[in-house]
Parts: C-alpha cells; sequence; structure tokens
C-alpha cells in the first residue's frame, strides 16, 4: 500500500518552546505536522495513520466529528439515544466512550502498548454494527472512505472559535497543567500551534462538503445550548427516527448541562482521577460552564480584536462564519 500521507517534524526551538508551557513531561502539542496541510498531530497517531486512512467504513456507521471543545460530547450522548431508541438505562450502564469510540484515541494506545505487538484498530473493526465513532482528526487524516461511495451518518459539531479557545484554555489546564495566562493560550491558537489545528480548514472541509453531501449535517453548540428541541427533532428526522413529546422532554432533561455533569458515564471524573490528571473530583471539570458568549466576559479588548483581525482574514470568501453566529 502506497504511503500517501507524509508527515514532517515540527520546527525543535518551536515545539520545545510551545511545550514549556504545560508542566506535563509528555509535551501535549504535537511533534508532527501534515506535510500538504500543516495539521499538527502527536507522533503516537502517526503509527496509525495509513490504517485510518484505509480504514473501512460501513453505511450504517455514525460519526461524530469536531475539535476539541466545541460541544462534541453533547452531540455524541444526544445522537447516540435518539439512534438506539432512546434507551437510557443502557445509556447510564455504560460510559459515553464505550458506546462511542475515540478513533485516534486507540492510534495512541498502539504507542503504549508497542507498535507491532496491537492491532490499532482491531476494536473499531470488529465492533458490531451500527458503529458510533468520534474523531477530532481533520477530513484528510481520517479515512478516506467517509467521503464516497459509503455515504455514513456524518455530524460535525462546530462552535464559535472565541468559545473554544476559553473553554480549551480551562480544559488544558486541568488536563496538561497549562501554565501560562489566557492571552498565552490564546496566541497558540491563533497561531494554529493546538493539536488537530488549523482551524478554518477543519471546519470548512465538512461545511463545503455538508452543501452537497445530504449524509452530513452540520451542529453548532450555539444552537444546542440555546435551542435543543430543534436540534433534537432536525437530528432524528436525518438519523430517519421518531421522538414523541415526551420522548423529546426526557431527552432534553437527560441532556441537560447539570445532568450530564452529575452522569459517571460522562463526566470523566473516575477516569480523571485514576490518572490522577486531578486529585480532588471537585477539580474534575470535563464540563465546566456549559455557556455560549464566555468570552465577552472574559477575554481582553486586545485578545478579542486580534480574535476578529483571525476570523476576518479567515471567512473572506467563505460564509463558514454564519454556523456560529
Ligand atoms: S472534548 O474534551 O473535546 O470532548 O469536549 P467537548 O465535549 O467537545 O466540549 C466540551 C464543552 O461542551 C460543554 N458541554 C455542555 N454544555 C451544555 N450542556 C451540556 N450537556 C454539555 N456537555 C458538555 C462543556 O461544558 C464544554 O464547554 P465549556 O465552555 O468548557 O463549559
Amino acid at each position: 500500500m502506497a504511503n500517501e500521507l507524509k508527515f514532517l517534524p515540527v520546527d525543535e526551538d518551536e515545539f520545545k518552546q510551545n511545550n514549556s508551557l504545560f508542566d506535563r513531561p509528555s509535551n501535549p502539542i504535537g511533534e508532527v505536522q501534515l506535510e500538504s496541510t500543516g495539521a499538527l498531530i502527536t507522533k503516537h497517531y502517526v503509527l496509525s495513520a495509513e490504517k485510518i486512512s484505509q480504514m473501512e467504513v460501513r453505511p450504517d456507521d455514525v460519526w461524530v466529528i469536531s475539535l476539541p471543545r466545541s460541544g462534541t460530547t453533547l452531540a455524541e450522548e444526544m445522537i447516540w439515544l435518539l439512534n438506539n431508541n432512546l434507551d437510557f438505562e443502557k445509556a447510564k450502564a455504560q460510559n459515553l466512550s464505550k458506546r462511542f469510540m475515540f478513533l485516534e484515541l486507540v492510534a495512541k494506545m498502539k504507542f503504549f502498548k508497542g507498535a507491532g505487538e496491537f492491532d490499532d484498530l482491531d476494536a473499531i473493526n470488529r465492533a458490531p454494527s451500527p458503529r458510533h465513532i468520534k474523531s477530532h482528526l481533520p477530513l484528510e487524516l481520517l479515512p478516506k472512505q467517509l467521503v464516497g461511495a459509503v455515504k455514513p451518518k456524518i455530524f460535525y459539531i462546530c462552535r464559535n472559535p472565541k468559545d473554544i479557545a476559553v473553554s480549551q484554555f480551562h480544559f488544558f489546564q486541568m488536563l496538561y497543567r497549562f501554565k501560562g495566562t489566557f492571552d498565552d493560550f490564546a496566541k497558540l491558537f491563533l497561531n494554529e500551534k493546538m493539536n488537530y489545528q488549523p482551524f478554518w480548514s477543519h471546519v470548512n472541509a465538512f461545511w463545503e462538503l455538508s452543501k452537497t453531501h445530504p449524509n452530513i449535517k452540520m451542529i453548532s453548540y450555539e444552537a444546542m445550548n440555546q435551542n435543543l428541541s430543534e436540534v433534537i427533532q432536525d437530528v432524528s428526522k436525518f438519523l430517519n427516527k421518531s421522538v414523541t413529546v415526551d420522548d423529546l422532554e426526557k431527552l432534553k432533561v437527560h441532556l441537560s448541562f447539570d445532568n450530564m455533569k452529575q452522569n459517571p458515564c460522562i463526566n470523566k471524573q473516575e477516569q480523571f482521577l485514576r490518572n490522577k490528571i486531578v486529585n480532588e473530583p471537585k477539580d474534575v471539570q470535563f464540563l465546566r460552564k456549559g455557556e455560549i458568549n464566555e468570552w465577552k466576559k472574559t477575554m481582553s479588548p486586545e485578545i478579542v480584536e486580534l480574535f476578529d483581525k483571525w476570523i476576518e482574514k479567515n471567512t473572506k470568501n467563505s460564509d463558514v462564519d454564519t454556523l456560529f453566529r
């Protein structure tokens, strides 16, 4: 099989400098970039890149793609329940990460278990249909079959990048002990130095495809936050499912921020404590605020200006920003 994905190492000084802002020995910011697009990822992933690219996609797969902190978890729980006839009992009995497999986390397992000893995609390839798969990878690193004849259901979750940056800042303070200020983080984000970036091509690729591919649906965090009923109805129609008024109300209660934050199958409390990411249950902030426009309260005017210029520059020839207005 021809190796079509070519990765280049990130400049060593820049890599060291960016990772020096994190108090973790594991260097959270990626070491490699895809040559063709500059997509930034960690070296763990590269071991599985070709396998992921060539992976078989099934017509009844359900995929959720997003950049980190876009509202992926909320979308996954909603979509899984709608695609599983609102089986709340099963949803409460099994961790969401088991119900929705995280594509590149599996690749990371290969790195830790030792390349060659462990078939990284085996769990996903052997999983019974219908599979539910989540990924933060940009389109160019996802399975080629995702776009083409197979036509699985694909959801792309997007969110105002200003709020993504605020959410990522807090999340990486917890997960990777980011020790810089928000302004330090915002500059990394705006310079496209976080894993899975560049931001705009990640979103744009799916936004453009969604205009001609009826199997791709864009969902914004803002829509889920402000009008969940409408989103649920839209998603159920897309999945060819019907929901009664009663179902809709039950699902909305289940998906409320407070309920999901208390839900051990979703809140990652056990996992973060076990892996010593935090020491106290109260410090697990996987579900953190659950608000829109938090940036308005927290960003300095200087950083807002930098974001506005970045948005203007990157949306000149596109209507992609209409997604999260
Ligand atoms: S991750 O780490 O990439 O999987 O994060 P992701 O799930 O994409 O996004 C996390 C943000 O979504 C918020 N969230 C919710 N908001 C409202 N209601 C519900 N039920 C909900 N579930 C998750 C979560 O709090 C993160 O946003 P912030 O702004 O940090 O609160």
